[in-house]
C-alpha cells in the first residue's frame, strides 16, 4: 500500500537558503502532489529515457526497492545524465540507473561530478543531477555544489548516507555528518527517512532547484533504504506558479511609460530563457542592453541595442558610455555580485528599477528606487503587454554610437599588443572567426577570464560559461566535459590557465574515455598571472605564484587526448582551427604572457579598493611600497 510521504502541512525538511516566498511554493507542491502534471508531459515530449515497467511519465508506481524508486523518479524529469562515482553504499543506486536505463557519466573525481551537473543545467536549462557516496565524495563535490548556489544554477544531488537508524553501528565508513556538511552550501536539504519518500523528494528537490533563484538542492539517503522495498504510488507534483505583484508592477510602468526618462537595461542570469522578450522590451525602450557576466549572450551581442558586459568602469567601453547617457536602470534577473560589478564600483543614477525572482537581492548591493519580485519572463512579458505605453520612437542616433563604439572595443581586441608569445585577448577575440555562433565556450578563473568577458562575443543565451561568482579554479575543465555529454550537437571549447590545469586536469581523461570531443586550450605562462597582478603593486614582489611546469605533450598523451601547440600571434586563428578539427578531445598548449595589456576590470577594481581603504591602511601600504622599492629583492616565487 502506497502512503503520503509528506502528509499535506508538513514541510519537507529543506535548508533556510529557500526563501519564504520559496518555501510557500515547495509546501504548495507537497499539498498538490495527487495531479497529473505538465512536468511528466514535458519528459514525455523529451523521450529521451527509456521507462522501467514500474514507471511512466506521470509518476512512479508499483513494488520496487528504494533504489529503482530514485531511478524511475529521474526518469520521470527526463534527466539527461547523473554525474558521478559509485561505492559501497550506493552500487544498489547505479545498477538501478542501468537497469532503468538513466544516461551516466563516471567521473575522476568527484569534485568534478557536481561540476558536471552544473555544467550540464548551464548548458541545457534543465536541472542537473549528480550522485556521490557520503564522506569523502561529498567532501570532493562540495566546491562544485558551491559554484552552483553561487551563480543560481538549479542542481539535484543525491548524496548517499550511511545506516541512520536507531540501532545502526558507530564508526561506519563514510560516517562524517554528511547533512551538517551540505546544509550552507545548497539551496534546500531533503532528508529522507523512509523508502517511501524517495520519489517525492525527487521530486520536491527538483521543483525546489528550479523555483525562484534557482539553486542545487541535496537529496540525503541512507542507504539502507535503497534495497527496502515499497508500493509506490507516487504522481509527479504540478508545476508551481508564483503569484504576481500587480500592484508593484504599475509603480515600474509608470516610471517606464515616462518618456523623458533615457533607460538603460542590465540584464542578468535570471534573463536567460527571456532574450526575445528583453530584445523586445529594449526595442520598445529603446533603450541600450549591458549584461552581467553570467547574463552574457541573453541579447545577442550583433543586436543593434547590445553594448556587452557591464556598466561601470570594469565592463566594455561601448557599455560604459551608453550608460553615461542613460538616467534610469532597469536591471532584471541581476544580483550585482562582488566580480561582476568589480567590487561594486557601480555608477549611479537618477533611478534604479530592480527586478529579481529573489526578494533578498532586491536593491541589497547598489540601493534601488523600485523594487518588484518577479521571474524575468514573467515581467518583460507584462511590459510587452503594456507595449503601446512603453513604445518609444526610434533612436537611431543611438544605434549609431553603439556600433561606433563596439568597434572601438572590437578594434582594441584584435590589435596584438603582446608579443612574442600569444595575445590573451587578441587569442580568446578569435574565437569569433573560428567558431559557429552556437559553440559553447567554457572560460576558466584566469586573468584572461576578463578580457574573455569583453571581446568574446556571444549570439545566444547557454553559450557562454564560466564560475562567475565562486570562482572555483579548474572549474572550466569538467563543466566542459560535462557540457558536452549532454550536448553532443555542439562543439565546445574550454580556456583554461596553467594553474586550473594543475587542479582538474586529470578529468581530461574522463572526455578520452568517453569519447566527448571537447577542445582544450590552456594558457600556459608558467605562474598565476592573476595573483601577481594582485600582489605586485601592494608588495612590490609575488610569493607563491610560480607553479610547476608541466610536459602538456606527454600528458595529452598519457590520458589520450591529440596535442595541439600555438605559440605566436600569427598562428593564433589556424591553430584554432587545427584543434577543432580534430575529430576527439584535444589539448591545445597555447604560450601566452600577459605583459603589454590592461584589464579594464582589473583598473576598475584597484580604483574602488583605493577610494575603500581607510586611510590608516593607504599610509601602510604606501610605506611598505616604499621601503621595499629602495631595498629590492628578487625574492619572487
Ligand atoms: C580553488 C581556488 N583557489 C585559489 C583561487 C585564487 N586564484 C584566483 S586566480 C588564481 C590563479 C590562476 O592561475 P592560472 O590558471 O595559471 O591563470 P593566470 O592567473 O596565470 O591567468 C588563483 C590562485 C581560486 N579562485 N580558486
Amino acid at each position: 500500500m502506497a502512503v503520503p510521504l509528506l502528509e499535506p502541512g508538513r514541510s519537507p525538511n529543506v535548508s533556510p537558503q529557500l526563501n519564504r516566498r520559496e518555501l510557500l511554493v515547495a509546501g504548495g507542491a507537497v499539498g498538490a502532489a495527487t495531479a497529473v502534471t505538465a512536468v511528466g508531459n514535458q519528459a514525455e515530449a523529451a523521450g529521451r529515457v527509456v521507462l522501467g515497467r514500474y514507471v511512466n511519465r506521470a509518476g512512479v508506481q508499483g513494488r520496487m526497492t528504494g533504489a529503482q524508486a530514485a531511478a524511475a523518479a529521474l526518469a520521470c524529469q527526463g534527466v539527461r545524465c547523473v554525474f558521478g562515482i559509485p561505492g559501497a553504499q550506493t552500487n544498489e543506486l547505479w545498477d538501478a540507473f542501468k537497469a532503468r536505463g538513466i544516461p551516466y557519466l563516471l567521473v575522476a573525481n568527484e569534485a568534478s561530478a557536481s561540476v558536471m551537473a552544473d555544467a550540464s543545467a548551464r548548458a541545457t536549462g534543465e536541472v542537473g543531477v549528480f550522485s556521490v557516496v557520503p564522506g569523502p565524495g561529498l567532501t570532493n563535490a562540495l566546491t562544485g555544489i558551491g559554484e552552483a548556489l553561487f551563480d543560481s544554477i538549479p542542481v539535484v544531488g543525491i548524496v548517499s548516507d550511511i545506516d541512520r537508524s536507531p540501532k545502526a553501528p558507530i564508526g561506519q565508513v563514510h560516517g562524517l555528518s554528511n547533512a551538517a556538511i551540505l546544509r550552507p552550501v545548497v539551496k534546500g536539504l531533503i532528508e529522507v527517512r523512509h523508502q517511501a519518500e524517495i520519489p517525492q523528494a525527487l521530486f520536491q528537490a527538483y521543483q525546489a532547484a528550479r523555483m525562484g533563484e534557482p539553486g542545487p538542492v541535496a537529496v540525503l539517503i541512507p542507504y539502507p533504504l535503497y534495497t527496502a522495498v515499497w508500493d509506490y504510488d507516487r504522481p509527479v507534483p504540478p508545476p508551481f506558479s508564483v503569484p504576481f505583484d500587480e500592484a508593484g508592477y504599475s509603480h515600474v510602468l509608470a516610471h517606464l511609460t515616462d518618456r523623458r526618462r533615457r533607460v538603460g537595461i542590465y540584464a542578468g542570469l535570471g534573463c536567460v530563457d527571456a532574450g526575445p522578450s528583453l530584445a523586445a522590451v529594449a526595442e520598445l525602450l529603446q533603450a541600450p542592453v549591458a549584461t552581467s557576466v553570467s547574463g552574457k549572450g541573453c541579447i545577442p551581442d550583433a543586436h543593434p541595442l547590445a553594448v556587452g558586459w557591464g556598466y561601470g568602469k570594469q565592463g566594455t567601453r561601448a557599455a560604459e558610455a551608453a550608460f553615461e547617457d542613460v538616467d534610469t536602470v532597469l536591471a532584471v534577473g541581476v544580483r550585482y555580485s562582488e566580480v561582476s560589478t568589480a567590487s561594486y564600483a557601480i555608477p549611479r543614477h537618477d533611478l534604479l528599477i530592480h527586478v529579481d525572482a529573489n526578494p533578498q537581492n532586491l536593491g541589497k548591493n547598489v540601493p534601488a528606487h523600485l523594487t518588484l519580485c518577479s521571474d524575468a519572463q514573467v515581467f518583460l512579458d507584462h511590459l510587452l503587454a503594456d507595449g503601446a505605453a512603453l513604445r518609444r520612437p526610434p533612436c537611431p542616433e543611438l544605434w549609431q554610437k553603439i556600433h561606433r563604439d563596439r568597434q572601438v572595443d572590437r578594434c582594441e581586441a584584435v590589435t596584438v599588443k603582446i608579443a612574442p608569445c600569444v595575445d590573451p585577448m587578441f587569442f580568446v577575440s578569435q574565437f569569433r572567426c573560428a567558431l559557429g555562433p552556437d559553440e559553447l565556450i567554457f572560460i576558466d578563473v584566469t586573468a584572461a577570464t576578463h578580457w574573455a568577458s569583453e571581446a568574446i562575443e556571444v549570439q545566444g543565451p547557454r553559450r557562454y560559461f564560466t564560475p562567475a561568482d565562486n570562482q572555483s579554479m579548474g572549474w572550466a575543465i569538467p563543466a566542459a566535459i560535462g557540457a558536452q555529454r549532454v550536448r553532443l550537437d555542439r562543439q565546445v571549447v574550454c580556456v583554461t590557465g596553467d594553474g586550473c590545469f594543475l587542479m582538474s586536469a586529470i578529468e581530461m581523461s574522463t572526455a578520452a574515455r568517453a569519447a566527448l570531443p571537447v577542445k582544450f586550450f590552456v594558457f600556459d605562462d608558467g605562474g598565476y598571472h592573476y595573483m601577481q597582478m594582485l600582489q605586485e603593486p601592494v608588495y612590490r614582489r609575488t610569493t607563491a605564484t610560480e607553479i610547476a611546469r608541466i610536459d602538456y605533450a606527454a600528458f595529452a598523451q598519457a590520458v589520450g587526448l591529440g596535442y595541439n601547440q600555438i605559440s605566436d600571434n600569427a598562428d593564433v586563428l589556424s591553430g584554432i582551427q587545427r584543434a577543432l578539427a580534430f575529430p576527439g578531445p584535444v589539448l591545445t598548449r597555447v604560450v601566452v604572457s600577459y605583459e603589454g595589456r590592461e584589464i579594464r576590470w582589473l583598473n576598475a577594481l584597484r580604483s574602488q579598493y583605493i577610494r575603500k581603504m581607510p586611510n590608516r591602511e593607504k599610509v601602510r601600504l604606501a610605506a611598505r611600497v616604499g621601503v621595499r622599492a629602495l631595498t629590492p629583492h628578487d625574492d619572487n616565487d
